[in-house]
């Protein structure tokens, strides 16, 4: 096969330093000349042939010193570019050509809308000319664009504009140097019309800096906030890491046609522009909520990524894991600022939970599946699938547990060290744990990440039981902790001998009445203790404050990302529900509680074609956090919700998605019952001003009074369709006009839905973003089908070659929506595989993604399970199959 692996890794043997090119901008073909300085690296044999990649490219000249090359000392296959026996140095000069429009993968050069953008992260560069595109190659670029001055009237690539000029028949030109040496993937060119909104700052030493955002025409006014967290992103690097942007120039720029969220290419990024578009009437709260974190994300990767890059492609989580430990903690920063104390545990709780409830979703499946990879794969065949939830969550986790360990300042001094060390360089996620063990030492003598660094190469999510001894005669509680973790995808074909975690587990103990117990052991006195698990089991004793039966209270601030057994009992968990002073664990308690009641429920589904009435220990519970004043809007909606589908299904050991989805929704039936005069209560007591403001505290109360406004649709239709109907007609903002519309068409009558629908349409179909949302919602409502779904995309706003739309219908339908796509009639997947297949011949990476839909299939219940095997075969025999798809259907099947 076509498998990759990290230990056959080898250098470049040669270095590029210099890369000029010259971009003669045309849709239909675009020509390209390629100079190269080339030297030979002094350990690397003499007679070494040049090897370069390039894919769908047209090759028109190659010249080494200004001397056209014989055909005899080249060859060239559909991959590659390779020239015999190059000399010690030279100037390589190759003209080529590629075709922007026809090119809808949407990496390398293409076109969206009237404008030219650029994709090369990871393997892009290679679809716009000929060059050694992987990331240990670091060049010093001068690009040169010329394209017609009427419709491209902007022209940008990396770094400093040097020049700019008229040429004649109408075209212009202009030329951009980038004097920090980089990697292919981070190039990028952007050519079109486009509106700018653009301020200059001072930064923390006292140079003066070009901050720009570029969007479509008409667009201005929605590109306030992200200009806004950019500034805030530039502060929070400074203030908390001391990193200061290093160019003078930094660029934005939207493009509505994109397979990712953002890319962080050297002083111009390229966004998605669902991740920079923003007003009160088109972006709700989450939206909001999203650009602040991925203009975060995005700007961090210039120490984390671009000064400090990656060796090769298996080191991802290098650049990705702390990049996105480091969007976790802006945000969480940005949510606690100009708060209380209380307020801003209270936040930062919040974004901790938000974080661990993606991670549960996607994550932690991804660890149980055929794909499923250490944060540093081992193998890839293609490595776009390798952006996962693992690379990028996981591996933040992975960050976040060392900063649990070495705590904030010798974490600090670590990332000093790292680039102290790094600055400039191409490197590996060893030498940067090196260089945190290395400030971990100099702080506390004796430690060791010797077995930290298991993370690094083994995948799976460990378990981790706990059991719990009183002695009440000695005054003294012992807890024993026993990890484990079987082989996982590719682990049990090699029947790897798997070795133990180092777990740092945040752990305190509460009484019956729900007190803080003090722990006593020989570090002090405290309610939390960090407890290092590094072997299988491992047993604390502490002095306890109090007698009787402690309850404990696991895993504080998620502190691992790890499984957690301990047998609580209902009225365990419904204490520390309504008391642990650990804002993360008393939201689990809660979340539990609810979880062991559906899976309870569905099993009692499936003998009796009954659900289980919700306790009485429960229903107290959701009333208690409903009333309970004292904790803030935001934190509550979080704890009132019902657990995810994706976390039920994964607990289910054969898995039942009919009956995890008729479980979950008769509890949500029995509480909204139980409860509706406490929501409609809520709903009025969480008003907000008309003025909209995305700060985090009127968010919340959206988010709570939104979350009311659902409960209240399922106990009390009749209010609770007024209610959102007038919600609907008033909103001065699309927070809570989307989530009207979302409570009417998920929860009411035909009628209703199809007038809000409608006028929803009417409203707001001329901007992309919006009507993405409409059809999200019908793609995710609960009587959507298979064929309903097919009809939806006879829509004539609906397109496959957009992604974002595409992800807004079909992933909705098929992420999204248990029982639609789930119908027992197998349509769901026979829908799946049809769009995979027309996705894979328009863009493979998405239809990459989509095929991952399939991941679980063989934990299914058999009916499913069946049907699904036979539809991801009928894929696999597909003749012309991508390889990214390939990757992913063979290894589910294998
Ligand atoms: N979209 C990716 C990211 O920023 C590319 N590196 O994480
Ligand atoms: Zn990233």
């Amino acid at each position: 096969s076509n498998t990759i692996f990290r230990t056959d890794y080898q250098a470049f043997p040669f270095d590029i330093p210099e890369v000029k090119l010259i971009v003669e901008l045309d849709p239909v073909q675009t020509r390209i000349t390629t100079q190269l300085s080339v030297v030979r690296k002094s350990a690397s044999a003499e007679l070494e042939a040049l090897v370069l990649n390039g894919e769908d490219l047209t090759l028109e000249r190659l010249t080494l010193n200004g001397q056209p090359l014989d055909p005899s000392r080249f060859s060239q296959d559909d991959a590659r570019l390779t020239i015999f026996e190059f000399p010690a140095s030279g100037t390589l000069e190759i003209v080529s050509l590629c075709k922007p429009a026809a090119n809808t993968s949407l990496m390398g050069l293409y076109v969206s809308g009237e404008s030219f953008f650029t994709q090369c992260e990871a393997e892009g560069f290679r679809k716009i000319c000929w060059f050694a595109d992987r990331p240990d190659v670091m060049s010093i670029y001068t690009v040169t664009l010329r394209a017609d001055k009427g419709r491209y009237p902007t022209l940008l690539s990396n770094g400093n504009l040097l020049s700019s000029r008229e040429l004649d028949l109408g075209r212009h030109e202009a030329v951009w140097h980038d004097p920090f040496p980089k990697p292919s993937y981070l190039f990028a060119l952007v050519a079109g019309v486009f509106d700018c909104r653009e301020l200059t700052m001072r930064t923390m030493h006292g140079k003066e800096v070009l901050l720009q955002i570029y969007s479509d025409p008409g667009t201005f006014a929605q590109t306030g906030w992200a200009m806004e967290s950019l500034v805030r992103s530039v502060r929070w690097d400074e203030q908390r890491f001391g990193l200061e942007l290093d160019l003078d120039r930094f660029m934005i720029v939207a493009a509505r046609d994109f397979n990712m969220g953002a890319m962080e290419n050297k002083g111009l990024n390229i966004f998605n522009a669902a991740y920079v578009l923003a007003d009160p009437d088109t972006a709700t709260d989450l939206n909001y909520q999203g650009i602040e974190a991925v203009i975060g994300h995005e700007y961090f990767h210039n120490w984390t990524g671009n000064r400090v890059t990656c060796r090769d492609w298996f080191q991802l989580s290098l650049k990705e894991g702390l990049t996105v430990f480091r969007d976790h903690e802006f945000t969480a920063d940005m949510m606690a600022a100009g708060l209380s104390a209380q307020e801003a545990q209270s936040a930062r709780a919040t974004k901790r939970i938000d974080d661990v409830v993606v991670l549960r979703n996607a994550q932690f499946p991804e660890d149980s599946g055929p794909m499923a990879h250490p944060i540093r794969p081992e193998s890839y065949q293609s490595i776009s699938n390798f952006y996962t939830a693992t690379v990028y969550e996981k591996g933040s986790e992975v960050i976040r547990m060392l900063h649990t360990l070495l705590g904030e300042q010798a974490f600090r001094a670590g990332m000093d060290e790292y680039f102290r060390r790094h600055d400039g360089q191409a490197v590996t996620c060893d030498d940067f744990v090196d260089a945190m063990e290395f400030a971990y030492k100099q702080s506390k003598p004796g430690v060791s990440l010797d077995v930290f660094r298991r993370w690094y190469r083994q995948a799976g999510t460990p378990r981790l039981t706990a059991s719990m001894t009183d002695n009440p005669t000695e005054g003294t509680v012992s807890v024993t902790f026993t990890q484990s973790c079987p082989p996982v995808g590719v682990e049990k074909q090699h029947s790897l001998q798997k070795e133990d975690f180092h777990i740092p587990i945040k752990f305190g103990l509460l009484d019956e009445s729900g007190k803080a117990i003090l722990l006593a052991d020989s570090d002090g006195i405290a309610d939390t203790k960090t407890l290092e698990l590094t072997t299988q089991s491992k047993t604390w004793t502490f002095k306890t404050s109090s007698s009787g039966k402690a309850i404990p209270s696991i895993l504080r601030d998620f502190s691992a990302p790890v499984i957690v057994d301990y047998d609580y009992s209902d009225v365990e968990l419904s204490v520390l529900s309504a008391h642990d002073n650990n804002a993360f664990t008393r939201w689990e308690a809660g979340q539990e509680l609810a979880t062991r009641h559906i899976l309870k429920s569905a099993a009692h589904w499936r003998e009796t074609e009954q659900p289980l009435a919700a306790s009485k220990v429960l229903i107290n519970v959701w009333q208690a956090l409903a009333t309970d004043v004292s904790l803030d809007s935001g934190y509550r909606a979080r704890a009132m919700m019902m657990p995810s589908e994706k976390t039920l299904l994964e607990r289910m050991l054969v898995i039942d998605p009919v009956a995890i989805a008729t479980a979950r929704d008769g509890l949500k039936r029995d509480i909204a019952t139980a409860l509706s005069e406490v929501f409609h209560q809520t709903y009025l007591g969480q008003q907000t001003p008309s003025e909209y403001s995305p700060d985090p505290i009127s968010a919340g109360r959206r988010a709570l009074k939104n979350l009311a406004l659902n409960y209240l649709m399922v106990g009390n239709t009749e209010l609770g369709s007024l209610l959102a109907q007038a919600q609907y007609a008033n909103a001065s903002n699309m927070t809570d006009r989307l989530a009207a519309l979302t409570s009417l068409t998920h929860e009411s009558t035909n009628t209703l839905k199809q007038s809000a629908l409608d006028d929803f349409y009417q409203s707001w179909h001329q901007q992309p973003l919006v009507l993405d949302k409409w059809f999200s919602v019908q793609a995710t409502a609960p009587d959507a089908t298979a064929d309903k779904i097919l009809a939806l995309m006879q829509h004539p706003d609906f397109t496959l070659k957009n992604p974002n739309r595409a992800r807004s219908v079909i992933f909705a339908f098929c992420n999204q929506n248990l029982s639609g796509f789930h119908a027992p009639d197998g349509a769901g997947y026979k829908f799946w595989a049809q769009q995979v297949l027309t996705l894979d011949k328009i863009n493979p990476e998405i239809a990459a993604r989509l095929a991952r839909v399939m991941d679980l299939w063989s934990r299914f219940i058999p009916q499913a399970k069946t049907a699904m095997q036979h539809n991801l075969q009928d894929i696999a025999s597909q003749a012309d199959l991508s390889g990214n798809t390939l990757e992913i259907v063979s290894k589910a099947l294998a």
